[in-house]
C-alpha cells in the first residue's frame, strides 16, 4: 500500500480528551486540509454501526461487537482514510485498532490482531490519567451513558492496562500524555512531538 500523507491517531479511556484534542489539532493544521475523523464512525456504515453498538440497548456478544467496531473501522479506511494518505492528505482519527486491541482484547479478553489491510498510524497519542477523572468529566458535562460507559470501573481499569501494555510494546509509535494537564497544555506537548513528523513531511 503506497502512502504519502501523515496519520495521527488519539487514543486513550473515557473522558480523557481525545476529541478535544483531535479538534484542536485539526483546528492547529487547518491550511494543511487535515481530514478528522473519529470511531465508531465516520461513514454511512460506521455511524449505523455506531447506533446499533453504542444506543440500541442491545445484548451483543463480546466477538459480534469487536467485528463490529472492526467493520466500521474497515469501511473508513477504504472509504476516507487511504483515500486520503494516498493523496497526500493529514488524517487525524479520534480512535483506532489500538480501541479494539484494549478494549475488545484487554477488557473483554478476547484474542485480536492488527489486520495486515489496517494501516498503522504514524504516530499514536495515548492520554493517560485515572479512569475517575474521564468518567467524572462525563458526569459533569451531563453526557448521556452509552452501552460501553455503563461498564464497571473495573473494565475502565483494564482497559488503561491493556493500553499501557500497547504503548510499552511500541515506543517509537506511541506518544503517552498526562490526560489531567489543562487542554492547552496537553494540546502544546501533542503539537511539540508531532513538529518533527510535519517537517519531514514537507
Ligand atoms: N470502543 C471500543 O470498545 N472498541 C473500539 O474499537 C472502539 C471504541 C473504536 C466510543 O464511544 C466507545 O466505544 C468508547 C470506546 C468503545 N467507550 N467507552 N467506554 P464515544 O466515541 O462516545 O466515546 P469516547 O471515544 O470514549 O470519547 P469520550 O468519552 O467522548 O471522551 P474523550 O473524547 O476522550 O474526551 P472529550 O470528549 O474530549 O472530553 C470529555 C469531557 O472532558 C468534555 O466535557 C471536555 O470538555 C472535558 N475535557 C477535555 N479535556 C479536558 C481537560 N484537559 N481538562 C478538563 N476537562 C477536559
Amino acid at each position: 500500500m503506497s502512502r504519502r500523507g501523515l496519520f495521527i491517531t488519539f487514543e486513550g479511556t473515557e473522558g480523557s480528551g481525545k476529541t478535544t484534542q483531535a479538534e484542536l489539532l485539526g483546528g492547529w493544521l487547518a491550511k494543511r486540509d487535515p481530514v478528522v475523523v473519529r470511531e465508531p464512525g465516520g461513514t454511512e456504515l460506521g455511524e449505523q454501526i455506531r447506533d446499533v453498538l453504542l444506543y440500541k440497548g442491545l445484548e451483543i456478544d463480546a466477538e459480534a461487537e469487536m467485528y463490529l467496531f472492526m467493520a466500521s473501522r474497515r469501511q473508513l479506511i477504504a472509504e476516507v482514510i487511504v483515500p486520503a494518505l494516498a493523496a497526500g492528505q493529514i488524517v487525524i482519527a479520534d480512535r483506532y485498532h489500538d480501541s479494539t486491541l484494549a478494549y475488545q482484547g484487554g477488557a473483554r479478553g478476547l484474542p485480536t490482531v492488527w489486520p495486515p489491510t489496517f494501516p498503522r498510524p504514524d504516530i499514536t497519542y495515548l492520554l493517560e490519567g485515572p479512569v475517575e477523572t474521564g468518567l467524572g468529566r462525563h458526569e459533569e458535562a451531563g453526557k448521556n451513558k452509552d452501552r460501553m460507559e455503563r461498564e464497571s470501573i473495573e473494565f475502565h481499569r483494564k482497559v488503561a492496562e491493556a493500553y499501557d501494555r500497547l504503548a510499552a510494546a511500541e515506543p517509537e509509535r506511541f506518544v503517552r500524555i498526562d490526560a489531567t494537564g489543562s487542554r492547552d497544555k496537553i494540546q502544546f506537548e501533542v503539537r511539540d512531538r508531532l513538529q518533527p513528523l510535519l517537517d519531514g513531511a514537507r
